[in-house]
């Protein structure tokens, strides 16, 4: 038996490839957690930036605000990945993050105030942001 799968650069469809990996821009309301949710049930995680070029290509594809795979839930101010790795490589919104304990979870934010047009900020992870990105390796 034969099945038919139709890639993109490597990617499943609907994916885009960038640099050995594949992400899906998914737009709705959501929560952090159940954004992960779906990313893990689609064979990926939340997005992983992991330095300014990754940032500059997803930035450069983003309609909406969107989760990032971040949180600080275990301990307030350490920022880790969904891997558990510490998150290095950073882009916050200018005074951001400013949520303390009521703000866990990171996304894109829309920018107003400069050149770029999303940057970082920490959310109430249950916020019904815009939207997700999930990322898988090739
Ligand atoms: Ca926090
Ligand atoms: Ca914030």
């Amino acid at each position: 038996m034969f099945f038919t799968y139709i890639v993109t650069g490597g990617c499943p469809n609907g994916w885009k490839s960038f640099s050995g990996h594949c992400y899906l821009f998914v737009y709705k309301r959501i929560t952090w957690m159940n954004a992960g949710i779906e990313c893990h049930n689609r064979g990926g995680y939340l997005v992983q930036v992991d330095n300014s070029h990754e940032e500059r290509w997803l930035t450069s594809q983003l309609k909406d605000e969107v989760w990032l795979g971040m949180n600080d839930i275990q301990n307030e101010g350490h920022w880790r990945w969904s891997d558990n790795s510490f998150v290095s490589y950073t882009n916050w919104r200018y005074s951001e993050p400013n949520g303390g304990r009521s703000e866990n979870c990171g996304c894109y934010c829309k920018n107003t105030c400069y050149w770029s047009s999303f940057n970082w900020n920490d959310r109430p992870c249950s916020y019904l942001t815009t939207g997700y990105v999930c990322e898988k390796k090739k």
